[in-house]
């Protein structure tokens, strides 16, 4: 690779920024102004929030960044990174032409729908800045066990915040969490253009968020001014001028900023006439000089943010805080109302003019830059970021064996199955009990991962006994960190865990390693986590969540920590698939199927929504047929007779009552049938696929029946049915509709209460005598 000198960098650089500072406008103006427009709606994007950071993203994809660092960039400035990707040629002037329509660039950088190599998605502000802090972690797991390629070396997880972002309170869950663990090679850079959407962000705020990062360990590098107004405070006087900037309150400072060169005459000379060195600066500048000079902040001034990356050479993680312009260059140029402004068609021909572009060259590369294109070219073709083509690594799938280990307990819950399995699994030598890990929000002994951690020890950078264990002191936990650990625990922060799941479910492809990552929480909580968990199946990050306790089962607990609609969550969220297994057999097959699903293309993240009531184990051996039922969804525990009028469906934890409702009937309905359902998810959606491929008129199309409709097609077409779980009734009611049958749905409508289970489950009709009840009023 040649190097260029400085100069001759900072000169190709800045005609990038230029570049990149059109293509991202344009891109936006083409989108909005130059497409037809079927709906009436507007189409928008961010021409502003793009510009505060052209100069650092041109800095870092074209000049800092290397092959192994991965980047995290504000969703508003989407069209940056497509400009650039398209300037390396790995974006199309197609798809840019097609930003927010169907097929083309996304809204929001998108892992899993563009095509020029996000590493992480971002949209939902907050969650991509933690994502790299999460990730940081994994590839630190994977560095220190030597799971990842050798020849790989450490990169920097580079996050590009918006400074309104930092009112997330999930950064600053998982910068407390960040440093706990010891993060490092993390880069943060705040776009501090003091602008959020509705209007400029508070002055008192960002006086503590340079202590924040600091108390948390991390570096803080502020860009405040660039070159040109330092050399302006170098002046006689000059001292003045950076007085009144830093006083100057951000709504003042926006507002001058729109109003331009007069506006400053009139505030600094209204301000600074007394000072000869004030009075001669502004008569040295001309209204566009002046302009320029007092809005040259060090995150817009290329040279300013160079040396701001270049001075990092270590790996503490590090906050830079870069003061820019929203909207910079552009004519809105710190106006309050600029988030969602769009250039007029007046503006964009005075911006395009002063870009030196001509009509029909708008997508042109190299347009209107002072350097010539083979100079540039040359120059994108060096860039280190690109050095190993493409970012996305692959990672050889982990053979699952044909069957988990089945604890063979008379009675137990699936919560202490789920237990029981992992830890023997622990206690094996294999491929698979290494690729685990695990991660649980200061739950991991309530929802039995004890033994499991006990065996495999938990994860940190550095050795540390356990204290009460050196001490003598007797405990069933052994607390045991080190590198080496495969438990990474985080404090009580669902959205941590969903995102530190989201950073594990990604490692093939960003570190090139495989792990099959598993997470514990209370089923109520998946709530305080639900964005992050959508961020991280958006991404289509693969893990396995298996919540427990669940529903009104949790009994003593009350109605603030029994979860109601978390099986409807299941249904509703897409890349996730849910199960709710009754019994250990069933478990021990969903685990194995999940552990295989969660790495194949088409497969995706699981949920296993677990409980800790105790229930008799059915006697039986599996047959290979029943364990595809179990992951089709459901079986028939006793089988109707063909034609039958009656069935119960159950799910779950409430499985003893049905059957015992089952065993009252049968009496009286001879040939009456007991469906036990896995997964209303899975049958639900085999369902819907089912039926548009028979709604398909060209090639093969597959007439056998979805799993649900083979299933009920045993009982007369006029069969009354009852659905019963420890959950919202209409997570089973919509069974009525796949034959027609009539149905009476039974399970948890309103806040559940303190008590035992038999009298919740009277209370809330799902017991017995309410299923029979439900029986004699369905016919
Ligand atoms: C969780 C979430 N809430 C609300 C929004 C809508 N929203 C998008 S951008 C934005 C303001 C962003 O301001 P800032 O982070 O300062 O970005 P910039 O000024 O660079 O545009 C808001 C409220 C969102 N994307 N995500
Ligand atoms: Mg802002």
């Amino acid at each position: 690779m040649t190097t260029l000198a400085p100069v001759q960098r900072l000169r190709l650089l800045r005609e990038l920024e230029r570049k990149v500072l059109w293509l991202s406008a344009w891109t936006i103006h083409h989108a909005n102004h130059l497409r037809p427009n079927r709906d009436g709606l507007k189409v928008v994007g961010h021409q502003a929030s793009c510009a505060s950071l052209a100069t650092v993203m041109t800095a870092l994809y074209f000049s800092v960044l290397r092959p192994e660092d991965r980047v995290a960039v504000k969703p508003h400035a989407s069209p940056v990174f497509h400009a650039i990707q398209y300037l390396f040629g790995h974006q199309t002037q197609d798809k840019l032409e097609r930003f927010r329509g169907l097929g083309g660039a996304q809204s929001y950088p998108s892992r899993t729908k563009d095509v020029d190599d996000v590493d992480f998605s971002t949209g939902s502000v907050g969650l991509g800045v933690a994502m790299t802090l999460f990730s940081s972690i994994v590839q630190d797991y994977v560095r220190l066990k030597g799971l990842a390629p050798a020849d790989r070396p450490t990169g920097r997880m580079v996050a590009l915040v918006g400074d309104a972002e930092l009112d997330e309170g999930n950064i600053f869950e998982a910068l407390l969490e960040g440093w706990k663990h010891d993060v490092r090679n993390l880069w943060w850079v705040i776009d501090y253009n003091r602008q959020s959407l509705d209007g400029v962000v508070n002055d008192r705020l960002f006086g503590r968020i340079g202590e924040m990062f600091e108390l948390v360990g991390w570096r803080v590098v502020t860009l405040k001014y660039g070159k040109l107004l330092e050399a302006a405070f170098a002046q006689p006087d000059g001292e003045q001028l950076q007085q009144w900037i830093d006083a100057c309150p951000n709504s003042l400072y926006s507002a001058l900023v729109y109003m331009g060169g007069p506006g400053w005459r009139e505030a600094l000379t209204r301000d600074l006439n007394q000072y000869p060195g004030i009075r001669r600066i502004l008569e040295q500048h001309d209204d566009a000089a002046l302009h320029r000079l007092m809005t040259n902040l060090a995150g817009n001034d290329m040279q300013a943010v160079l040396d701001a990356f270049e001075g990092i050479d270590d790996d503490k993680p590090t906050c830079f805080i870069a003061y820019t312009i929203k909207g910079q260059g552009l004519p809105f140029a710190g106006h309050k109302d600029n988030h969602s402004g769009l250039m007029t068609l007046d503006q964009m021909t005075g911006f395009k003019k002063g870009m030196g572009i001509a009509d029909g060259s708008e997508w042109d590369k190299f347009a209107g830059l002072a350097v010539p294109p083979n100079e540039l070219q040359a120059f994108l073709a060096e860039a280190p970021f690109n050095a190993e083509g493409r970012r996305r690594t692959e990672a050889p799938v982990v053979a699952i064996r044909a069957a988990l280990p089945r604890p063979s307990d008379k009675k137990a819950s699936t919560q202490e199955g789920f237990g029981k399995i992992l830890n023997a699994i622990a206690a094996e030598d294999s491929e698979l009990s290494r690729r685990i890990v695990t991660t649980s929000p200061d739950v991991s002994v309530s929802t039995n991962l004890g033994a499991w951690i006990n065996r495999r020890g938990l994860f940190g950078h550095t050795e540390a006994e356990d204290v009460f264990r050196e001490l003598k002191v007797v405990s069933a936990q052994l607390w045991r960190k080190t590198p080496r650990g495969q438990h990474i625990e985080l404090g009580i922060a669902e959205n941590n865990l969903f995102i530190q799941l989201a950073a594990l479910g990604l490692s093939h492809e960003i570190f090139g390693t495989r792990l099959l990552p598993i997470g514990t929480l209370y089923d109520p909580f998946i709530a305080r986590g639900l964005d992050a968990l959508n961020y991280a199946c958006y991404q289509d990050a693969r893990f396995m969540i298996v919540a427990t306790p669940s529903g009104v089962t949790l009994a003593p607990e009350g109605g603030a920590h029994q979860s109601i609609h978390t099986p409807l969550i299941g249904i509703g969220q897409p890349g996730l698939l849910s199960y709710e297994p009754a019994f250990v057999d069933e478990l021990a097959v969903l685990m194995r199927f999940g552990l295989d699903h969660m790495q194949q293309p088409k497969g995706s993240s699981l949920y296993l929504r677990l409980s800790t009531r105790s229930l008799p184990q059915p006697e039986r051996t599996l047959t290979p047929a029943q364990e595809s039922d179990i992951v089709d969804g459901g079986y028939w525990y006793s089988a109707p007779e063909p034609g039958a009028d009656i069935a119960i469906v159950c799910m779950g934890a409430v499985t003893p009552e049905a059957i015992a409702a089952h065993q009252s009937i049968v009496r009286d309905f001879a040939g009456a049938g007991l469906l036990v359902l896995t997964s209303p998810d899975r049958l639900h959606a085999d369902w819907l696929a089912t039926q548009r491929s028979r709604g398909r008129t060209a090639g093969a199309v597959d007439r056998s029946p979805a799993p649900i409709e083979r299933l009920l097609a045993t009982l007369s077409r006029d069969a009354r049915i009852i659905t019963v779980l420890d959950g919202h009734p209409l997570s089973l009611s919509w069974l009525g509709s796949v034959r027609g049958q009539r149905l009476v749905p039974l399970g948890i409508e309103s806040f559940g209460q303190s008590g035992d289970i038999p009298d919740l489950y009277r209370t809330y009709r799902l017991d017995a005598a309410a299923i029979i009840d439900a029986v004699a009023r369905a016919i």
